[in-house]
């Protein structure tokens, strides 16, 4: 009935005014849930409409880490939970299916909804059971969802959130890509890494302690074959949420800047934001152009939690290179300033000197790994195409005069080693006539080399002349 005088008030009004206006409902659809990291497709329609949420609690266990299962709590199958999309002013007809397997009765309290518990105790379903509640959605933005049945920090824990968007009436602006990406904590009996079922440790989550810290639910969740990925010139949109449930996350891609983030999923924009601080029980949303190829990595920049518990992920972008936005490496030069190695030369106390030869093969070998290894490798066999090998070198045994000059002096040009050719620089080292006699010995006593002594004396002999690398 309203409709239909809406329809004529367009009609009489003329062009330009939608049939159904902000606020009137027209018809019904049912959600499209997505599992992570994907998202639903972007809501087209301009009017507001009933929508069908159906969505199963299951309880499962899956893998947390490479041979390591755990039991998490579910909506939808999946941690985070399906990802749930509406529009600002939608009414929405929540139905929470606990499924028969289930051993815990479960709730959902959704930050969208304006209401007791956000949806709480309308909502809670014994297993077997299907509870049914509807919420209009006020207000635009991207909220998080969880369980808040008791001892709620355990069903948070096993996994119990997800996300759902609220879309704003004029719709979020077009991106080329969207993608779900969610943090949450994790403790278990064993410690990380620990292969096997492992049970929930209540008293390392009320101690703060995470055994695992990731994105989507598993350590290498967005590696891979399963990393994210864009092209070149695209923008990316990523809806990251942070279920907790006691870390906050500092949440950065290495290797882009956001060119926008909705800071704590609300309705402003910030711009050019290197981290943002995504708490427990919020969100985010960030937007970035991504300019040249190569990996991004998510992380959270409590830097520890990524190299140590899990929270890193990847994103792929393919494409052709930009020079002018990211060179790549242009050079490596030689940087020897004044007062690093070079001091020593002078450095006359410094000089221990060997009594034997198995004193100067020991302390040549000191000075190898901490002068000659980073280059040449800790086993002689040097790096094809970049540094020359000393193991079995001919060109080493060939010439003790000329070894002990490139130590001393530097040695750049091309030169022939075991038949490869190397045309690059080594830097003269500033190492004293000890040291070099006790490293050349060293090398000539290692890898096959031809068991020659060279002594301080003769490396005195061997003329100094002007160093190479530039100085
Ligand atoms: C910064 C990297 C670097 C360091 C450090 C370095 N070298 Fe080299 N070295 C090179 C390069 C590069 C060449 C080949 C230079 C060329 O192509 O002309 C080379 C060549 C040599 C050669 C002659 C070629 C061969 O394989 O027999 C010897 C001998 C040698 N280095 C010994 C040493 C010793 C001993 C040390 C430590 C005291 C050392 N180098 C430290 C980079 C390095
Ligand atoms: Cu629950």
């Amino acid at each position: 009935m309203r409709k239909q005088i809406i329809c004529l008030m367009a009609a009489v009004m003329g062009a330009g005014i939608p049939l159904v206006a902000w606020g009137e409902m027209k018809g019904e659809e049912t959600a499209i849930l997505t599992s992570p990291p994907e998202v639903p497709p972007a809501i087209t329609r301009s009017h507001n409409t009933k929508v069908i949420v159906k969505l199963d609690v299951i309880e499962k266990k899956m893998k947390i880490a490479d041979g390591v299962d755990y039991t998490f709590w579910t909506f939808g199958g999946t941690v985070p939970g399906s990802f749930i999309r509406i529009k600002e002013g939608d009414t929405v007809e929540f139905s929470l299916r606990n499924h028969p397997t289930s051993k815990m009765p479960h709730n959902i309290d959704l930050h969208a909804v304006t209401g007791p518990g956000g949806g709480a105790a309308s909502s809670f379903t014994m297993p077997g059971h299907e509870s049914v509640f509807s919420f209009k959605a006020l207000n635009p933005g991207l909220y998080v969802y969880h369980c808040a049945t008791a001892p709620v920090g355990m069903h948070i824990a096993n996994g119990m959130y997800g996300l759902i968007l609220v879309e704003p009436k004029e719709g979020m602006p077009k991106v080329d890509r969207e993608y779900y990406v969610m943090q949450g904590d994790f403790y278990t009996k064993g410690k990380n890494g620990k292969q096997g079922y492992q049970p929930f440790d209540m008293e390392k989550a009320i101690d703060e302690r995470p055994t695992y810290v990731v994105f989507n639910g598993a350590v290498n969740s967005m590696t891979g074959d399963k990393a994210l990925k864009a092209k070149v010139g695209e923008t990316v949109r990523v809806y990251v949420g942070n279920g907790g449930p006691n870390l906050v996350s500092s949440f950065h891609v290495i290797g882009e800047i956001f060119d926008k983030v909705y800071t704590e999923g609300g309705g402003k924009f910030n711009t050019n934001v290197q981290t943002t601080l995504v708490p427990a029980g919020g969100s985010s949303i960030v937007e970035f152009k991504v300019d040249v190829p190569g990996n991004l990595v998510i992380v959270d920049h409590s830097i520890f939690r990524t190299f140590n518990k899990g929270s890193l992920g990847l994103i792929k972008v393919e494409g052709a290179e930009d020079k002018t936005i990211y060179s790549g490496k242009m050079a490596d030069n030689v940087y020897l300033p004044e007062g690093s190695a070079i001091q020593t030369i002078n450095d006359k106390e410094h000089v221990a000197t060997a009594q034997n030869l198995e004193d100067r093969i020991k302390m040549g070998k000191n000075v190898y790994t901490q002068n000659c290894a980073a280059c040449h490798q800790p086993d002689g066999k040097g790096i094809a195409g970049a540094f020359p090998p000393l193991a079995n070198s001919d060109w080493l045994n060939k010439d003790a005069k000329r070894a002990i000059s490139v130590v001393k002096n530097g040695l750049s040009g091309a030169i022939t080693v075991n038949g490869n050719q190397f045309n690059s620089v080594m830097p003269a080292l500033g190492l004293s006539e000890e040291d070099i006699a006790n490293v050349l010995t060293f090398v000539y006593h290692s890898w096959g080399n031809s068991k020659k002594v060279v002594t301080k004396k003769d490396v005195s002999t061997v003329k100094v002349t002007a160093p190479a690398g530039g100085h």
